[in-house]
């Protein structure tokens, strides 16, 4: 299997994140990304290439246009209010609530930082959009291999994705990697046969920015195994009874379950989730593949040990999809590596 991976990631290192009321250090961390590299090489796990370069184009598949350009420009306007603001991250303080007009990009940076944007939590810094940008060429390489008639592959893309929209950032997200990936399947796959793709979202938050996107489609099915919304980040989406709207009615599935909860009830729900991707027909499946479900993980609740990670891959190999893995959380960061590779070598029966 080809691992896509840019040392570009670690352009985007973010210093500060809001929490209880004080700036604490970001989990969310550019040698997560290096302790899961090292391990591919420790075990001489496939090969690892550079991505592609993709066009603009190709994220406004996903994203707006006014949304990529914000992103593209933010830290050149944030520089120009005020050169000194060049050795600070910018975070958002002020968001567009129920009632307010977001149709309206108004001229004042911070409120344009409050449109783009839903938590305090994911800091903007001088390197993130050239970090975004290439790890969404790495899981966009991901999708292009499965197009080319691969088996499987793996995006070891940095920042993660999962809860970035068409419009806006959070929760260390900018731009959607796995709903790039599951898009340009659809759009470069059609002749390949490719006509209905699934998401299928491990990581320990539900996957909200991908939900959302694909939540009135019926060509792409959106499922999630994670904490369950009324006390875990993201709270505000992730419910069981949210199944897709229009022609999407039924295409989505959200399987959340309470902190705490181990491998015995973690795995039924994977079964789960897998059966709903086989009823759906989908050709090809994407895995938004959060670590941040191992026990140790300092900012999620539920207990899979690192040998279960085999387990999971074995699962999700047994499904018979053509299938690109999207790297997203994952806090632990002297165990990802391990807990990744293991994932990967569960898939390929290794
Ligand atoms: C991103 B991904 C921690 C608060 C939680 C947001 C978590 C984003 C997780 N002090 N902040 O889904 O792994
Ligand atoms: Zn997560």
């Amino acid at each position: 299997m080809i691992t896509f991976y840019n040392h570009l990631h670690a352009q985007h290192q973010g210093k500060f994140e809001m929490f209880r009321g004080e700036l604490v250090p970001c989990f969310e961390v550019p040698a997560r990304a290096d302790h899961v590299l090292a391990e591919l090489q420790r075990r001489q796990f496939g090969t690892v290439q550079q991505p592609q370069a993709f066009d603009d184009a190709v994220l406004e598949r996903v994203h707006s246009p006014r949304y990529l350009r914000f992103l593209a420009t933010a830290w050149q306007q944030w520089v120009a209010l005020d050169p000194a603001n060049a050795g600070k991250d910018i975070l958002p303080s002020v968001w567009p609530t129920r009632s307010f007009r977001t149709d309206i990009e108004p001229e004042n940076f911070a409120a344009r930082m409050g449109l783009y944007s839903f938590d305090a939590g994911t800091p903007f810094t001088a390197g993130t959009w050239v970090a975004a940008r290439a790890g969404a060429n790495c899981a966009l390489s991901a999708a292009q291999q499965l197009v080319q008639g691969k088996r499987a592959s793996f995006a070891l893309s940095r920042p993660p994705g999962h809860h970035a929209g068409a419009d806006f950032f959070g929760g260390y997200c900018f731009l959607n990697n796995a709903a790039l990936a599951a898009q340009h399947l659809l759009d470069a796959g059609k002749e390949a046969g490719i006509s209905k793709v699934a998401v299928l979202d491990i990581d320990y938050h539900h996957g909200n920015g991908t939900q959302a996107i694909f939540y009135d489609r019926p060509d792409v099915f959106f499922a999630s195994i994670h904490g369950d919304p009324r006390t875990e980040y993201p709270f505000y989406l992730g419910h069981a009874d949210e199944c897709g709207t229009g022609a999407g009615l039924g295409d989505n599935l959200n399987l959340p379950l309470p902190r705490g909860t181990g491998f015995a009830a973690w795995s039924q729900a994977l079964d789960t989730a897998l059966q709903a991707i086989a009823n759906y027909g989908a050709k090809a499946l994407v895995v938004s593949m959060g670590m941040d479900t191992f026990v140790g993980d300092p900012i999620a609740g539920f207990t899979l040990a690192s040998t279960d990670y085999f387990s999971v891959g074995q699962r999700i190999a047994a499904a018979g999809l053509p299938t690109a893995f999207v790297f997203e959380g994952g806090y632990a960061v002297a165990e990802v590596g391990v807990n990744a590779v293991n994932l990967l070598e569960g898939f390929t029966g290794a």
